[in-house]
C-alpha cells in the first residue's frame, strides 16, 4: 500500500497533523503504539498527572467550534481530562478511521529510486509513503535506571510514564519513589495520602511552583473564549507559548521591597508564570539567585525540619535551568510522619533487593517500587525506530554526537521526513500544542507548496543545518540552561551527548524566522523535481 503521507504517533501532534493532511486531500495513515489516541496524555497515567499550562491555553487553538464547545472543569487539566479531550477530538474530527493502534513504528529507509519512505511495523505491515511525519513526542521513551537486582523485587513496580489503566491502590503499602522531577513531584503528595509509608529518594532537588490548582471560574471561561483570538495571538508571540505577562524590569536594579511585592503576588497566583517575575532572571545568574533564593525561603516557610528542608532546596543548578515543576502540596508532604525524604546524591541507590532498596549506607524497606525516573528526552523516540536515509545514511550515526537539524524540522539527508517538534526547535521549552499547531501548520503549507509547485522531494541543505546548530547553540549559550545537568542536554542519560537540544530563542521569534523561511521559497532547503 503506498500513502501520501505516514504520520507516526496519534498523539496531540500526530492527530492534528492527520487532520491537516486530510485537508490537503491526501491519503493518510497514522500509526500509535498506545490503543488509544493522546500520546503523552494516553500513558502518563501517575496519580496526580496534570500539566503545568493552563487547561484553557493548553487546547488546540485550530478549531473556533472545538474551543468554544469544550469545557475545562479546572484552572490546570488533570491527565484523565485532558485524555477526554483527545479522545473528543479523535471523535469531532473522524480521525480514528486512519489511525491503526497497538502498532509502533520499527524502521523506515527512503527509497531513492521509487522516492517513497518504506515503512515497516512491529505487526507486519509494509508499507510506503511520500512523507514520513514523525509525531512522536519529547518524553515518549520512558527510563529505568538499570539498578543491579532490579528483577529480584517480589513487588510490583512501576514507571510513571507506564502507568497501569486500571490504576493502583497503594492502602497500606510501603512504597519507594525514585526520582524528584516533574513526576516525582506530582505523584509524591498523592502516593503519601494513601500510602502507609512512603520514602522519596532524591538525587537532585527541584525548584516546585505552587500550581493553586481549583475548579474553572465560569466567568474566566467565558473571558478566554470570548478572546479566543487575540488570546492566542499573544500566546503564538510570547517567548513560551502562554500567557504569563512577563515583567521586563531587572531583579537586580528592582529594591528589595518590590522584588518581594513581585515575588509575593507571582506565587501567590501560582503556576509557571513565576519564570516571568523579572525580565533577567532566566539569563543573568545573579539575578536568578534572588529567584532561586525566594524558592527557598519558601521552602523553609513550609517544611518544619530544618535539615529536611534544606535537603529539599536546589543549590546545584539556576531556578529555570532544569524544567520548572509546578505542585499541589509537594513541600508540605514531608512534614508528614508517614514520609521519609532519602539524599541519594550523599548515598547512590547500590542497588535494589528482594525487600527494598539499598543505598550506600542504608535499606529501606518497599512493597511497591515507583519509578519517576524520567525519559530519553527528545531523540529518544526518534532514534528509537531504525531511520535510514540517502545513501542508506542512519540517523543513528548521522546524530551519534547530538542531534542535527535545520530549524527542527528536517534533517539533511532524509528528504521529505519531517519531526513535529523536533530536536532543534522550541519544543519542550513551550507549550507544546503552541509549538504543535505552529509545526504542523507550517508543514502544511510547504506540503501544498510543493504539490503546486510540482516539487518532489525537499530535504535540508547541509550548510543550513550547519547554521541552524550553532544557532541553537549559540541562542542556548546566552541562557543559562547549560548550567544544569538536566535532560535538555541528554545528561539524564550515560554516554548520550551533551547537547542542548530544544531551540530557546522562544516560540514568537522562531514562528517569525520559520514563516519567513517558507516565504523566500524555503530557503536552505534543497528543492527538486
Ligand atoms: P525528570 O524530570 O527527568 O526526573 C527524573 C528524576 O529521576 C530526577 O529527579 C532524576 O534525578 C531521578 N533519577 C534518574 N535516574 C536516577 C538514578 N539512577 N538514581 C536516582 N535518581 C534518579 O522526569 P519526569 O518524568 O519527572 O519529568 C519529565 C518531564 O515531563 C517534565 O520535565 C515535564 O516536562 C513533564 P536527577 O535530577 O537526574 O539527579
Amino acid at each position: 500500500m503506498t500513502y501520501d503521507a505516514v504520520v507516526v504517533g496519534a498523539g496531540f501532534a500526530g492527530m492534528y497533523m492527520l487532520h491537516r493532511l486530510r485537508g490537503l486531500g491526501m491519503s493518510v495513515r497514522a500509526y500509535e503504539t498506545g490503543a488509544g489516541v493522546g500520546g503523552t496524555w494516553y500513558w502518563n497515567r501517575y496519580p496526580g498527572a496534570r500539566c503545568d499550562v493552563e487547561s484553557l491555553q493548553y487546547s488546540y487553538s485550530f478549531s473556533d467550534e472545538l474551543q468554544r464547545e469544550w469545557e475545562w472543569s479546572e484552572r490546570y487539566p488533570s491527565q484523565p481530562e485532558i485524555l477526554l479531550y483527545a479522545e473528543h477530538v479523535a471523535d469531532r474530527f473522524d480521525l480514528r478511521r486512519d489511525i491503526q493502534f497497538e502498532t509502533r513504528v520499527t524502521r523506515a529507509a527512503y527509497d531513492e529510486t521509487a522516492n517513497l519512505w518504506r515503512v515497516e511495523t512491529d505487526r507486519g505491515d509494509r508499507v510506503a509513503a511520500r512523507y514520513l511525519i514523525t509525531a512522536v513526542g519529547c518524553l515518549s521513551a520512558s527510563r529505568v535506571p538499570g539498578f543491579p537486582g532490579a528483577a529480584s523485587f517480589p513487588g510490583p513496580s512501576y514507571h510513571t510514564g507506564r502507568w497501569p489503566h486500571e490504576g493502583v491502590d497503594f492502602t497500606g503499602r510501603r512504597v519507594a519513589v525514585i526520582g524528584t522531577g516533574s513526576s516525582g513531584i506530582q505523584a509524591i503528595p498523592v502516593i503519601a495520602a494513601q500510602a502507609a509509608h512512603v520514602t522519596v529518594f532524591q538525587r537532585t532537588p527541584n525548584y516546585s511552583l505552587p500550581a493553586h490548582n481549583r475548579p474553572m471560574e465560569p466567568e474566566y471561561q467565558g473571558w478566554f473564549k470570548a478572546g479566543h483570538a487575540g488570546l492566542r495571538t499573544t500566546m503564538r508571540e510570547s517567548a513560551a507559548g502562554i500567557l504569563s505577562d512577563p515583567n521586563p524590569d531587572s531583579a537586580l536594579e528592582a529594591s528589595e521591597e518590590e522584588r518581594a511585592r513581585v515575588f509575593e503576588s507571582r506565587w501567590a497566583k501560582g503556576g509557571v508564570s513565576f519564570m516571568a517575575s523579572f525580565g533577567d532572571i532566566a539569563v543573568n545568574p545573579e539575578a536568578n539567585e534572588i529567584a532561586a533564593e525566594f524558592v527557598r525561603g519558601k521552602i523553609r516557610e513550609i517544611v518544619t525540619d530544618p535539615e529536611v528542608a534544606e535537603l529539599l532546596s536546589p543549590r546545584n543548578h539556576p531556578i529555570g535551568s532544569k524544567r520548572i515543576c509546578v505542585d499541589t502540596g509537594y513541600y508540605a508532604t514531608y512534614n508528614r510522619p508517614d514520609v521519609t525524604l532519602v539524599d541519594v546524591r550523599r548515598a547512590p541507590i547500590e542497588e535494589i533487593t528482594p525487600t527494598g532498596v539499598r543505598t550506600a549506607d542504608a535499606e529501606y524497606p518497599a512493597d511497591v517500587i515507583v519509578y519517576a525516573t524520567g525519559y530519553d528526552a527528545l531523540t529518544g523516540p526518534l532514534l528509537a525506530m531504525d531511520l535510514t536515509g540517502k545513501g542508506g545514511l542512519s540517523l543513528r550515526r548521522k546524530w551519534a554526537a547530538g542531534p542535527r537539524t535545520y530549524l527542527g524540522l528536517m534533517t539533511a539527508g532524509f528528504p521529505n521526513l519531517f519531526t513535529i517538534t523536533g530536536p532543534g526547535s522550541p519544543s519542550v521549552l513551550s507549550n507544546m500544542i503552541v509549538s504543535i499547531e505552529q509545526h504542523v501548520d507550517w508543514i502544511t503549507g510547504c506540503l501544498g507548496w510543493l504539490r503546486d509547485g510540482q516539487v518532489a522531494t525537499i530535504d535540508a541543505d547541509p550548510l543550513a543545518e550547519d547554521a541552524w546548530v550553532e544557532h541553537v547553540n549559540e541562542v542556548a549559550g546566552y541562557t543559562l540552561f547549560p548550567r544544569a545537568d538536566s535532560w535538555y542536554l541528554g545528561a539524564n542519560i550515560p554516554g548520550k551527548p551533551r547537547v542542548f537540544m530544544p531551540y530557546a530563542g522562544g516560540v514568537g521569534a522562531y514562528r517569525v524566522l520559520c514563516d519567513q523561511v517558507a516565504a523566500d521559497g524555503y530557503r536552505g532547503f534543497v528543492l527538486s523535481a
